[in-house]
């Protein structure tokens, strides 16, 4: 595996690819061309530029999250839950989106990013958001789903061409949230969605923190069961308060939440995986203030951890061969 951070840009990060790359943890980078619309095209002298960027500071890109394919809406309800160790952290409580409409969180949202912008959510884009329900209407899973396999079918033979890789990413949560449809969201739909189209280019971004939001999600059986086609992994603990739907985005530490950090990284370590691993959403601790969720020291303590484990992991099966 290699273990990265996801990198919003210059333009847009507080953290810069000098710091990540002294984390030593840390060798590869995530990030996307973060000013592109949707269905807007690529250049390949923007593509190159962003790879050399990255490689000058001494890191390689190990992958492109997001592609712009849609106006995809992931929703935490506060940004900034704080604890009693006076960090701060990303929350979901259901309550709080049932008694709330959508315009009025983005809203909540906005004030909430200590001045940053993350990309996806700028304000122009939020104005849009009463036209992207218009837009969904009508659309429901089955529909979703048919729409997801017709695209992945289509792009297929390109991927196998130049050896691609495409990891979806989970619905998060993983439940449906103001009438959306959600269509990968448990075992049985990833299942699914992998049989419709059984390439192994077609694969998945195994996101603990989105499937975890169900606590029925089986994390290491779905692991085993996507042997070969996880290509991207996002590794991160959830702490569970006052039953099943609230929860906040505790440390990484296995102690620290309600998952068992060992027993993931060492079910991924045992189905093959290769690709990229990133800590995922951080705590704000020591004074930090940058964009929710993407701060540096929390990130890179995750990095140091998952590392370890996997140094471990490793290790031991070696010996016990
Ligand atoms: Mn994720």
């Amino acid at each position: 595996m290699e273990m990265t951070m996801r990198w919003y840009g210059k333009d847009h990060d507080t953290v810069t690819l000098e710091q990540i790359r002294q984390s030593c943890y840390v060798k590869g980078i995530i990030t996307t061309l973060y000013d592109k619309m949707p269905g807007e095209v690529w250049t390949l002298d923007e593509i190159m530029a962003m790879k050399k960027e990255v490689e000058d500071a001494g890191l390689h890109l190990a992958g492109i999250e997001s592609v712009n394919v849609s106006d995809a809406i992931k929703t935490r309800t506060e940004l900034e839950r704080k604890r009693d160790d006076g960090s701060t952290v990303l929350a979901y409580s259901q309550d709080t989106i049932d008694s709330m409409d959508p315009e009025k969180m983005f809203d909540s949202i906005k004030n909430d990013m200590n001045g940053t912008v993350m990309p996806g959510w700028e304000p122009e884009r939020m104005e849009k958001v009463k036209e992207l329900f218009a837009l969904y209407k009508d659309v429901d899973e089955e529909k979703l789903f048919d729409n997801l396999v017709y695209f992945l079918k289509a792009i297929m033979p390109v991927c196998d061409k130049y050896d691609i890789n495409m990891a979806i990413h989970p619905d998060d949560p993983s439940w449906s949230v103001f009438g959306l449809p959600r269509i990968i969201s448990s075992q049985e739909k990833l299942k699914r969605m992998m049989d419709a189209v059984p390439n192994k280019h077609n694969g998945v971004t195994f996101c603990m923190g989105s499937y975890g939001t169900n606590l029925n999600n089986d994390l290491i059986a779905t692991i085993k069961m996507l042997k070969g086609r996880i290509h991207f992994a996002h590794v991160r603990n959830l702490r569970f308060n006052d039953g099943m739907r609230d929860f906040e985005e505790s440390a990484h530490l296995s102690s620290d939440g309600t998952f068992d950090m060992y027993a993931v990284v060492k079910a991924l370590y045992e189905s093959g995986f290769e690709g990229p691993i990133r800590p995922d959403h951080g705590r704000m601790i020591w004074g930090e203030k940058a964009m929710p969720g993407y701060g540096l020291y929390d990130r890179a303590l995750g990095a140091a951890y998952i590392c370890g484990l996997w140094e471990s992991v490793e290790k031991q099966a070696k010996e016990a061969k």
